[in-house]
């Protein structure tokens, strides 16, 4: 069994795992400790592409002298083999974000066509930039005479260019263009342009079919190709339609960590990453029929929390707040207290069926591309036109299922406020100009050297190492030498947990520069982004930095670097690629799955800086890692002149 301690910083986690292990749960912390990793798969040089296979080629203890002779049946060596499972790896995440995009794309459609009444535009503000980025007219010429056109019009050719992004046959993703010019050059150059979002990702497992693409770098070429049609393709995407459905998110108040859960109430908790039911579920929970028919039952209210991103996309719209991050998904079902679980798509462990069974928890799966063997998980499938009665079905499942609870009633009290929201509108709002409305103090405090730079830090819980601590450490690290965080996924609802996403943490953690900075104008030293797909806001928001002038003409030249503490999918990986074919600095903690093959992984950590800007960098301890980072914050400072 795990030793709770060793397991997670979080308190209330290391609570719910000793109850779980007391009751005989098993979780996913005591099957690390009895299940270790594959060291030739973590090494990234196992190639099952093929019946002949699994062809492994771990590399020997004591390294490769001289030629590495390594190969496959089919003489794969060990740099193909790696790069390919890479690129696979990028495939994975690019599809999963952008399958998500795609969902959003077509409920859009079905809003911009009022095919229901569920959904309508939000924000038109952003549907206008959206419109203009893809290059669909928002005003017509009558009598000669400019003047805006009908937006619910707008909307739908929104829709329809959109949806095309995925698939057209021609041309390239609309998105590129929004990049600095500089960075759009560089793509142009090394031939990475995505011609669109889909067709990359189909390419990627084409090249990687035995006897296909057999050189390293022009694998990777295909990777980078794919990962920037995801961050600045469907993730984009995502992050755009959905703010114009749901809203675009501003600074607001929550909470975070398992205490949100409340003993007195019905508990549901929403898990996964899509907003598009998410968003019903909200409206339905607070809706006065749920609310007194909870009543009826004889609880006091309905208690809505959130996992994953998920959790993120309602937080930051409604100020939802997130009761856990991907290791705690378990633990939220193990406080005896949740009346349902509600997942869609993605991070979802299909232990959460089995937790689930040893409790009353009703666990509802509502996707038809996710569903759970186990026969306790019921299936919903969800249906955008009858958006609200299938979230008013979900609610009141939880409320009878209310009365089902055992005795043992058990949810930690730990839970910290949270300012959340952020976006590229709102930094500009915060940090901006007065007059000028761009990015012109946050610049200006950058060169004055009170903010050092920008780190992006980001992404996945993993189970290989203990929960939060990496997370924690480096954002500490950064802020404490005033390195501003832009922060998002789980990472978030990390450092929401720990209390680092409130103004006052800027006085407790941050060197004297950022503190200053964050307590004048009033906001965190982490500024929480939202889900991973709103990594895209982080690709915008360096943008406006190099639009407002005075730190070099591309993102490569910022003072910027981006890490991922306690990375674990697949997304990750994508998301990892993208920041550095963007130009960013990139560190990864736990495990990187190319270490097999010494010279590609050279190719990802020092080469790819004179194609891109940015490279790859993988450092384990967490203070080191911060510390890398700040090193290349400084490196760039310098190179802009800027170092005092
Ligand atoms: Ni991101 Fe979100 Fe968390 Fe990792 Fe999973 S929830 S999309 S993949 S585990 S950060």
């Amino acid at each position: 069994l795990a030793d709770p301690i060793a397991a997670t910083i979080d308190v209330a986690s290391q609570q719910l795992i000793a109850r779980a292990q007391q009751l005989g749960v098993e979780t996913v912390f005591d099957r690390a400790e009895t299940m270790k990793p594959c060291n030739i798969g973590a090494q990234g040089t196992c190639c099952k592409n093929c019946g002949m296979g699994p062809c492994r080629l771990p590399l020997p203890k004591s390294g490769i002298e001289g030629e590495d002779t390594r190969k496959g049946l089919c003489g794969a060596t060990a740099n193909t083999i790696a790069a390919r499972n890479f690129i696979r790896m990028i495939a994975g995440g690019a599809a999963a974000h952008s399958d998500h995009g795609r969902g959003v794309a077509e409920v859009f459609l079905t809003a911009a066509r009022k095919e229901t009444n569920d959904y309508q535009i939000k924000d038109t503000v952003k549907l206008v930039q959206v419109a203009e980025a893809l290059g669909v007219a928002t005003t017509v010429e009558v009598d000669g005479e400019t003047k805006d056109r009908d937006l619910d019009e707008v909307a739908v050719e929104v829709g329809e260019i959109a949806m095309a992004e995925w698939g057209k046959p021609e041309g390239e993703v609309f998105y590129l263009k929004r990049a600095p010019q500089a960075l759009y050059e560089k793509w142009e150059k090394q031939g990475v342009r995505p011609r669109n979002i889909d067709r990359e990702i189909v390419e990627i497992m084409h090249r990687t079919h035995i006897g296909v693409d057999q050189d390293y770098r022009n694998l990777m070429k295909q990777g980078v190709r794919a990962a920037i049609g995801d961050g600045w393709g469907g993730s984009m995407l995502a992050t755009d339609l959905q703010d114009i459905l749901f809203g675009t998110p501003y600074p607001l108040q929550s909470e975070a960590n398992l205490g949100v859960m409340k003993e007195d109430h019905v508990n549901l908790i929403v898990h996964g990453h899509e907003p598009i039911l998410s968003e019903m579920i909200v409206a339905a929970s607070q809706s006065k029929e749920m609310l007194d028919y909870a009543k009826e039952k004889g609880a006091k209210g309905i208690q809505l929390s959130g996992i994953c991103c998920t959790a993120n996309e309602i937080l930051q719209r409604h100020g939802i707040p997130p009761a856990a991050n991907f290791l705690q998904q378990e633990l939220a079902i193990i406080t005896g207290a949740c009346d349902a679980m509600v997942v869609d798509i993605q991070c979802i462990m299909q232990n959460v069926a089995n937790v689930a069974n040893c409790f009353h928890t009703k666990l509802i799966t509502t996707h038809p591309i996710a569903k759970m063997e186990q026969e306790n998980v019921i299936h919903i499938e969800f249906d955008e036109h009858y958006a609200m009665e299938d979230a008013k079905r979900i609610v009141k499942m939880a409320i009878d299922n209310f009365e089902n609870r055992g005795a043992e009633v058990m949810i930690p009290r730990q839970k910290a406020t949270q300012i959340a929201g952020f976006g590229v509108e709102s930094i500009q709002y915060h940090l901006g100009g007065t007059f000028r409305g761009d990015y012109y103090t946050l610049n200006d405090n950058i060169i004055n050297g009170r903010i050092r730079g920008i780190a992006g830090v980001v992404g996945c819980n993993n189970a290989r190492t203990r929960h939060n601590e990496g997370h924690i450490q480096v954002v500490k690290e950064l802020i404490k030498n005033d390195v501003i965080v832009l922060t998002t996924g789980c990472n978030g609802i990390a450092c929401a947990m720990e209390g680092l996403l409130t103004p006052e943490a800027a006085g407790v953690y941050c060197g004297a520069g950022l503190a200053e900075v964050c307590e004048t104008v009033g906001i965190p030293p982490v500024l929480h982004m939202g889900s991973c797909v709103d990594n895209s806001r982080i690709l915008l928001a360096a943008t406006e930095v190099v639009n407002a002038g005075g730190l070099g003409n591309d993102i490569s030249e910022l003072p910027v670097a981006g890490s991922a503490p306690e990375w674990m999918s697949e997304k990750a990986i994508s998301i990892g690629q993208y920041f550095v074919a963007s130009g960013v600095y990139t560190v990864f903690g736990v495990t990187f799955p190319t270490t097999g093959a010494p010279v590609f992984q050279d190719f990802l950590f020092k080469e790819m800086e004179k194609m891109y800007g940015g490279m790859w960098d993988l450092e384990i301890d967490p203070i080191k890692h911060a510390h890398k980072m700040i090193a290349h914050i400084d490196s760039k400072r310098k190179a802009l002149g800027i170092d005092k």
